[in-house]
């Protein structure tokens, strides 16, 4: 935690109110009086002078008070889930930002993506971009044709404080700020690196990243990325991934299935895993069936092929079963429903989970551990879970990000080091699981055809209960390939086969 009084009340507004068990409304509000109570507590300057002055000598204009000054908020720079109630506004035709010089090859992969925060922060000067860049060591600056962003139906924000916020900065709009033109150093590569032809034939090399609000304008509203595959006309696929793992779980499948098919594959990041932006809340497992519709919602599908894989095949059986009607298609890797219990041991189960998240409050403030390399990621993952050290690369690659010591998450550092982007709240225990009776229920009324592709060395089911888990579907075919728990990543060609098979049978 930064000793700066400014820095460290921009890490509490931001990043981490639990720490101080500071209740933050939905727009990211706290009131003072609770606030200043915190910071003393805490042995923190805590008199509402001091407060004043922080917010009145902050270089930046950080925090906002409310009209009636009873309450403050960050004025922008959240990774906590807040809405800020911004309106949406017309952009500068120019905007800038400042980015690490090492940092020009993935930003030329994937454009400019959000990070921990809720938006991508522009700049509407170039000495102030550059500011911003400098404080990770040699920086560049690079120009953002917001005008054309804005053509094209992209959201700008403007903050408080003047910084101008959206959600993504694809490729084709980048430039480097220093050459002669609008793009006139990266048009070329940029633009082909963002796979934005839309309209030219199966993008299968190039994933590309789409936000996605599940509940539009309402509060508590919810970010998730995506990645997708094939023309946006093809036939709807959304994939779900296993927990813990994120989109890029389908990397390798989705490619070679767009390849044969005229699908539209859309992989999410569910909330808390990957790009995706973390729960205010607890993560129920139902919720996910929310969140699967509301992202179909999201994309104008009515009807939809699911894909899942583990933790994701599961979520996919219950959104079959609650919403037969919208599924055309289910194909299962590794899963079929979630884990079950008997009613009788839901009082305990709930007792126990609540007892565990009080003692592991502040756990998301705590630091993460860090691996000086994705490559030492990636060994620790296949220890933990057996697995391909190239499917390892994949899933950590877009499941980690780099922390920088010095800024609020890296203080305990003292070299750049990779954490997970997941929600340790992710491994909370479940509240409350369906029963195997519930379960069932959901699986008798999936109403469209089902395929199930499981493994030898797979995830070790309850070999009975899933038999009669199967019986239970309606139309099921199964697979089962030689491979671990994430085949699909492991031996795609393999996978893909039974699934191209089956996806050709509609
Ligand atoms: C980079 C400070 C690789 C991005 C500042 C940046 C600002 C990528 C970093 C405000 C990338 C995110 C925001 C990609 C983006 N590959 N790197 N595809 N896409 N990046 O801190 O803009 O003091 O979240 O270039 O003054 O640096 O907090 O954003 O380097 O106004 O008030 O990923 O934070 O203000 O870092 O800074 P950040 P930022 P405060």
């Amino acid at each position: 935690m930064s000793t700066h009084p400014g820095k460290h009340l921009a890490w509490l507004l931001r990043h981490a109110p639990e720490a101080y068990e500071l209740e933050m409304d939905s727009a990211g509000w706290v009131v003072v009086d609770v606030l200043l109570q915190a910071l003393g507590a805490h042995g923190r300057p805590s008199s509402r002078t001091q407060l004043e002055a922080v917010v009145a000598e902050d270089d930046k204009r950080r925090f906002t008070f409310s009209a009636d000054r009873q309450r403050i908020r960050a004025a922008q720079g959240h990774s906590v889930a807040v809405d800020l109630g911004l309106a949406v506004q017309t952009p500068p035709p120019v905007l800038f930002h400042g980015t690490p010089t090492r940092a020009w090859a993935s930003i030329q992969a994937e454009g400019l993506v959000r990070r921990a925060r809720h938006h991508v922060h522009l700049s509407d000067d170039p000495a102030t971009a550059q500011t911003v860049g400098d404080r990770r060591g040699p920086a560049l600056v690079l120009q953002v044709d917001s005008a054309a962003m804005h053509r094209d139906g992209h959201s700008f924000l403007c903050s408080d404080n003047g910084v101008w916020l959206c959600g993504h900065v694809p490729a084709a709009y980048l430039s480097l700020a220093s050459a002669a033109g609008p793009h006139a150093s990266a048009a070329g590569p940029l633009a082909s690196a963002a796979g934005s032809g839309d309209d030219s034939p199966v993008s299968t090399a190039t994933p590309l990243e789409l936000c996605i609000h599940d509940r539009p304008g309402g509060p508590g509203a919810l970010t998730l990325t995506a990645r997708a595959w094939g023309r946006p006309e093809g036939r709807p696929v959304l994939a779900m991934h296993g927990w813990l793992d994120n989109a890029a779980t389908f990397d390798e499948l989705a490619p070679r299935l767009c390849a044969a098919l005229d699908l539209r594959i859309v992989s999410l990041d569910l909330p808390g895993h990957g790009h995706s932006q973390h729960k205010h809340g607890h993560y129920h497992f139902v919720d996910w069936v929310a969140d699967a519709l509301a992202a179909a919602d999201a994309l104008g599908w009515a009807r939809l092929t699911l894909m899942g894989h583990s933790m994701g095949a599961g979520i996919s059986t219950l959104v079959a079963g609650a919403a037969p009607k919208r599924i055309e298609q289910l194909v299962l890797i590794e899963g079929l429903g979630p884990m079950s219990e008997d009613a009788a041991s839901a009082p305990h189960r709930l007792g126990r989970a609540i007892e565990r998240a009080a003692r592991r409050r502040g756990i998301s403030a705590k630091p993460k551990r860090a691996y000086p390399t994705l490559e030492l990621a990636a060994e620790r993952l296949v220890e933990t879970v057996p697995m391909k050290p190239e499917s390892a690369a994949i899933l950590v690659t877009r499941g980690m990000r780099l922390v920088e010591p010095g800024t609020p998450e890296g203080e305990h550092l003292d070299q750049p080091g990779w954490i997970w982007r997941a929600d340790p709240r992710l491994r909370f225990d479940s509240r409350l699981r369906l029963t195997e009776d519930q379960i069932h229920a959901f699986l008798g009324r999936i109403a469209c055809p089902t395929l199930l592709v499981g493994a030898t060395r797979g995830w070790p089911f309850d070999a009975e209960l899933f038999a009669a888990r199967r019986e239970a579907v309606p139309d099921l075919e199964r697979v089962v390939l030689e491979g671990g728990h994430h085949l699909h990543l492991d031996i795609p060609d393999a996978v893909a086969e039974p699934v191209i098979a089956f996806l050709k049978q509609l």
